[in-house]
């Protein structure tokens, strides 16, 4: 993966968070996407709410898959933990990752792609399994690294750069999430960065698979008239229904709302979210009233944004299988270890 570096040079006025960090170092290598590719704006909104949730950079582990949306963990939190995978596998290493270290934050970025064509089954039991991760679809509705091909994502009517119209309906990663039972499902666009910070704050913190869908623009490819997925598109048809205030645990709540208009929503570390109707119609509560408005407004040509959906409670992952509190590689290995013999009298069992 090409990667360069940056020059290291921290203003003094730099602000520093509750470790002492600047946002330089929760910052990667130079990115080397198209001048304008929304996956850049995305890196740019993961790099604020790292900074600002005081996470230290060794606690994360960034996966991927393959494509543009795939490199940008090169771009962001230099000093974290990563793995580049297998097209479409993602889910299966942050799996592994998951379960043999509760103590890291996993964060996926994946593109359409990857996640909703070559890999749509290992996403959707991720979503199944509730595994604690933050899942990021870089949302651009065509194989960008490959040079344009329409995706799984791509709406009917959809036209190439070259002129081919896209027949298939599309995969809506946010409806599939939400009928598998996904416990936080959310929608954003890469250029709503106000937006964005707020909900990725807030599903590092959820316990459990948090998906957030992002409108990620390729400027190259699929930025035309005739795209769904486009920056005009998505700045004309986007219609924001809720919108999110991450508040970390012990500070005071300082948004005004009324009832049944707002409602925070606690995290199992105490930190809140106050969600904010926009439209007071919805319900991000209720999983089948969601589902009927995001399709009532597709009808209509608009893309719902916001966090969509949340349930906090559910078991987890680690809830579910009942995972080691402890890292394995922290576990100690005199008297844990069951020995060789152990291990061959487990495989007998399947032969
Ligand atoms: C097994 C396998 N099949 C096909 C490819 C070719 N390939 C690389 S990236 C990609 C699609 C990427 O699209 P997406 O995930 O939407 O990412 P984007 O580049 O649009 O951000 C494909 C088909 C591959 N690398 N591996
Ligand atoms: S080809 Fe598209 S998705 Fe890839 S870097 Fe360029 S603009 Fe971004
Ligand atoms: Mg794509």
């Amino acid at each position: 993966m090409t990667s360069i570096r940056k020059p290291t040079i921290v203003h003094q006025g730099l602000r520093r968070n509750g470790l002492g960090l600047t946002i330089r170092d929760y910052e990667g290598g130079m990115s080397t996407l198209c001048a304008g590719c929304g996956h850049d704006s995305i890196t740019a909104a993961i790099v604020q709410a790292f900074f600002e949730l005081d996470i230290p950079p060794h606690r994360v582990a960034k996966m991927s898959g393959i494509g543009c949306s795939s490199k940008t963990p090169a771009y962001f939190l230099g000093a974290s933990h990563g793995f580049n995978s297998v097209h479409g596998r993602m889910p299966s290493i942050a799996t592994g990752a998951g379960a043999a270290n509760r103590e890291i934050y996993l964060l996926g970025v994946s593109g359409d792609g990857d996640s909703l064509s070559i890999g749509l089954g290992q996403f959707v039991h991720a979503v199944r399994r509730n595994l604690d991760m933050v899942y990021i679809v870089e949302n651009n509705g065509v194989y960008g690294l490959t040079k344009g091909q329409f995706s799984a994502s791509a709406d009917i009517g959809s036209k190439a750069k070259r002129g081919d119209v896209n027949r298939q309906p599309p995969i809506d990663p946010v409806q599939l999430a939400m009928a598998l039972g996904g416990t936080f499902v959310a929608r954003s666009f890469s250029g709503d960065k106000e937006q964005l910070v707020p909900l990725i704050k807030a599903a590092v913190r959820h316990e459990g698979f948090a998906l957030i869908d992002v409108i990620s623009p390729c400027v190259t490819f699929n930025d035309h008239e005739d795209s769904t997925k486009s920056y005009s598109y998505t700045r004309r048809f986007s219609h924001p229904v809720v919108h999110a205030d991450f508040i970390p645990p012990a500070e005071e709540i300082k948004i005004a709302y009324d009832q049944g208009e707002a409602m925070p929503v606690e995290l199992h570390d105490g930190s809140r979210i106050v969600l904010r109707k926009v439209s007071a119609d919805y319900n991000p509560t209720s999983r089948g009233a969601a589902i009927d408005y995001i399709r009532a407004r597709q009808r209509q040509g608009e893309i719902v944004t916001g966090l969509l959906y949340i349930h906090s409670g559910e078991p987890d992952f680690h809830g579910i299988n009942n995972t080691t509190q402890v890292p394995l590689a922290e576990l100690p290995y005199e008297g844990l270890c069951p020995g060789a013999g152990a291990l061959a009298d487990l495989q007998k069992r399947y032969r």
